[in-house]
């Protein structure tokens, strides 16, 4: 008898390949979706950002596990999840490398005109070469500020080290282990954002990260220095944001994410220049998203079946 798995949206075919000997799995539709199915539904697969909170696990009284497909679980209320005795898993350690490598392409695109220039150059604009156009910054020798010392932020520092540059790191808590495996020197966050060319968001979002950087922060950093954010959207006050680059307080920002997601089409983020913007491709990599699947299938297979899940957070 195949378990009955509800998904919020459709899932991709290699995970719908990994369900189908085990599970049923039903699109969820919202307010709309069949309250008998609801009553049925024994596991939710999360793919994506959905808000999962106590009034949807409420409508589905047989739910043992709720699976999400990726590390941060931000937009799944835990406390509702524990106080209803229900599982949820995720996917840690799998997406640091893949996420650390988006942080530096962001970097390296925004800091060395990569994506203004690519439609220079395929534009009619572009007739004679001219060695007097967007010039950009070094990113080599020069000061990266990683918020938020956790397994991607490591993972951004070892390759800023092949940049030779100097690493200032900010944690809830100094990281001495970090310290001395990767030449990264502790600073508060007044510190980091004053000296930093290059500041990197490595933070999950919780009521503390939320709005981390706002117009105070944004205001200490460097006028020619760039915010990189590859972690949630929320940890950055948009709207300081916008100030920010509007007013020349920083030279510009790279977002692999944003609040909301996607971000209104008329918003003015979308129109500057100074702006290189990348639809959340954080750990979007073929060999990342498979180890993904195959944890968030095994979390939910785990829990369908009573037994401990391989990677439960709460
Ligand atoms: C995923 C992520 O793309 O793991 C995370 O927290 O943000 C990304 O790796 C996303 O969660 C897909 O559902």
């Amino acid at each position: 008898m195949p378990y009955t798995v509800l998904t919020n949206t459709e899932l991709n075919d290699e995970i719908r390949a990994m369900l189908r000997d085990t599970c049923q799995v039903h699109v969820w539709a919202g307010q709309e979706t069949d309250p008998a199915l609801l009553q049925r539904a024994e596991g939710f697969f999360v793919y994506g950002h959905p808000k999962i909170d106590g009034a949807i696990m409420d409508r589905m009284p047989n739910l043992r596990v709720i699976s999400n497909f990726g590390v941060g679980v931000d937009h799944i209320n835990l406390d509702d999840a524990r106080a209803r005795g229900i599982a949820v898993g995720n996917t840690p350690g799998l997406v640091d490398g893949a996420t650390a490598d988006m942080t530096f392409a962001l970097l390296m695109a925004i800091a060395r005109n990569v994506v203004i220039g690519d439609r220079y150059a395929r534009s009619p604009q572009f007739t004679v070469y001219d060695p007097n156009i967007l010039h950009g910054y070094e990113v080599y020798g020069t000061t990266l500020g990683i918020v938020g010392m956790g397994n991607i932020g490591r993972q951004v520092a070892r390759r800023a080290r092949g940049f030779d540059m100097r690493i200032l790191y900010h944690n809830r808590r100094p990281n001495p282990q970090a310290e001395a495996e990767l030449g990264a020197t502790y600073a508060s966050l007044e510190e980091l954002l004053a000296q930093a060319d290059y500041v990197t968001l490595n933070v999950p979002l919780t009521p503390e990260t939320r709005h981390l950087i706002g117009r105070e922060q944004l205001r200490q950093m460097k006028p020619t220095a760039f915010l990189i954010n590859v972690a949630r959207g929320g940890v950055v006050d948009h709207d300081a944001l916008v100030e920010a680059l509007t007013q020349g307080w920083i030279a510009g920002a790279a977002l692999d994410v944003t609040e909301p997601e996607p971000l209104p089409r008329d918003h003015p983020l979308l129109r500057m220049e100074n702006v290189v913007i990348a639809p959340h491709l954080g750990s979007a990599t073929r060999q990342t998203r498979y180890r993904m699947a195959r944890r968030a299938v095994d979390n939910l297979l785990a829990g369908l079946r009573g037994e401990p899940l391989p990677s439960r957070i709460a």
